[in-house]
């Protein structure tokens, strides 16, 4: 893959925050400790996860968050995202260990910026419930209330594109259900949930909010009009649907219809103003007319009866996933967005973009995020006001329905003995970090 090795990074805007993100299923463990969530019901049936793994103990990060912090603060980010988990938060003694993670991560100068929801729905809870909103705003308040004296950037869901698809579409995720178009009253239900915990952060005295939000370039497959229809509708699903209530206030024509309940008024509350927009990014997909088949892709079985196909970008590199590298994506996915929501769009951060390979001696990795950063700091010089970069992620981990079979660590977890090693990419965004930083 082509890099400009040798020369360096270009320098990025003052106050640009620098990260790594997780998220709590994915590294916590301590499952004994915490409510049950969807997940854990999903990885008890056979078959819903490749390797038969359960995400009980992953990383133990929750006996072992100390020794991460360390990580974090040797690794010199300036900011970390984690998630908070609900069915933790629901327990016990569930908010004590969120109090001492924040607590840590501001005595190592790393800021905490956590996401709300990341997947992990208690298991009594159900997104095709419109209470189920409701609910989570009321959790946000107790989370606020109890961390908001020390974290000021909030981040309320993650991607609520890609669990409408695969928990409630596909059946790929948790919680497993294959509604396929009848899963979009999940989808306004999280951006309705997003919205109440807008209003409830607010309330608690918030003042820096952002989403994260799944999003990438659509490719039609060639210049043919069923191929522009279907990369099209494809774009709607993934980008606007997500994009248009938050920023614009209203569906992309046809979809507010299919909605649950008074789309009108809920569009008021999903609409409340953000501070930031943030943007997980991994690679952008070619969509093509459907093809009356089924089609194996980036590890997701698509059923035949799709208006669309999704199909192979050649003549690229692949992660050990089979996603593409396309570096310039980046670049061209936040000039669209620029283009498309023009004032509307707040600044804009990265809150997730990386990838998985296996080994330590991970140059494969490297050139990947080198390649992103670059196309990121090129959008930067178009014009479009970005304030950050967080890579997914800091730690090997539960890899949802791979199990732990993809790493997309920086550094290494041996899952037998949990011993943590840095890998060679650690080191490079350590360098990386070290000339961004401001110098006296
Ligand atoms: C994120 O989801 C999640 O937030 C995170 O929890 C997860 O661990 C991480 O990414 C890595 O998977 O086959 O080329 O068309 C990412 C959602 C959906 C983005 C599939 C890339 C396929 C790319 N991804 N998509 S491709």
């Amino acid at each position: 893959m082509a890099t400009d090795a040798g020369n360096p990074i270009p320098r990025f805007p003052a106050g640009f925050l620098w990260g790594v993100s997780t998220s709590a299923h994915q590294i916590e463990g301590g499952a004994d400790e915490r409510g049950p969530s969807v997940w854990d019901a999903f990885t008890a049936t056979p078959g819903q996860v490749k390797d038969g793994s359960t995400a009980a103990v992953a990383c133990d990060h929750v006996h072992r968050h100390r020794e991460d912090v360390a990580l974090l603060a040797e690794l010199g980010v300036n900011a970390y995202r984690f998630s908070v988990s609900w069915p933790r938060v629901r327990s016990d003694k569930g908010l004590d260990f969120y109090d001492r993670l924040v607590d840590d991560l501001c005595a190592a100068g790393v800021r905490p910026v956590p996401t709300l929801f990341h997947w992990d729905l208690p298991a009594d809870l159900d997104w095709l419930e419109r209470d189920t909103a409701e609910r989570f705003a009321e959790y946000v308040s107790l989370v606020a209330g109890r961390l908001g004296d020390r974290v000021t950037k909030w981040i309320t869901l993650n991607e609520p594109a890609e669990h409408t698809l695969l928990g409630h579409a596909l059946g790929v995720h948790a919680p497993g259900k294959r509604l396929l178009f009848d899963a979009l009253p999940v989808a306004h239900h999280q951006l309705l949930a997003h919205g109440l915990a807008v209003r409830a952060l607010r309330a608690s005295g918030a003042a820096d909010i952002g989403v994260a939000n799944s999003h990438g370039p659509t490719w039609a497959a060639s210049t043919e009009a069923p191929d522009l229809e279907a990369a099209d509708f494809y774009d709607l699903l993934l980008n606007r649907l997500f994009a248009d209530p938050l920023l614009l206030g209203r569906y992309p024509d046809g979809i507010g219809e299919l909605m649950p309940g008074d789309v009108e008024a809920d569009l008021k509350v999903i609409a409340e103003p953000l501070d930031w927009y943030g943007i997980n990014y991994y690679a952008p997909t070619r969509v093509g007319a459907p093809q009356g088949a089924e089609i194996e892709f980036g590890g997701v079985t698509m059923p035949a009866e799709l208006p669309f196909s999704v199909q192979e970008i050649e003549g690229r590199p692949v992660t050990d996933f089979g996603w593409p590298v396309v570096p310039e994506g980046l670049t061209e996915l936040l000039t669209t967005f620029r283009d498309r929501y023009g004032d509307r769009l707040p600044p804009v951060v990265i809150t997730e973009n990386g990838c998985s390979y296996p080994g330590v001696d991970d140059q494969d990795r490297i050139a990947y995020l080198d390649g992103h950063v670059r196309a990121l700091h090129r959008a930067v010089e178009a014009g479009v006001d970005v304030r950050g970069y967080f890579v997914w992620s800091l730690l090997d981990n539960f890899e949802w329905a791979e199990g732990y079979a993809r790493r997309f660590g920086l550094v290494h977890v041996d899952f037998g003995t949990l011993e943590r090693t840095p890998k060679a990419s650690y080191h490079w965004y350590r360098e990386l970090l070290r000339a961004q930083a401001p110098t006296a």
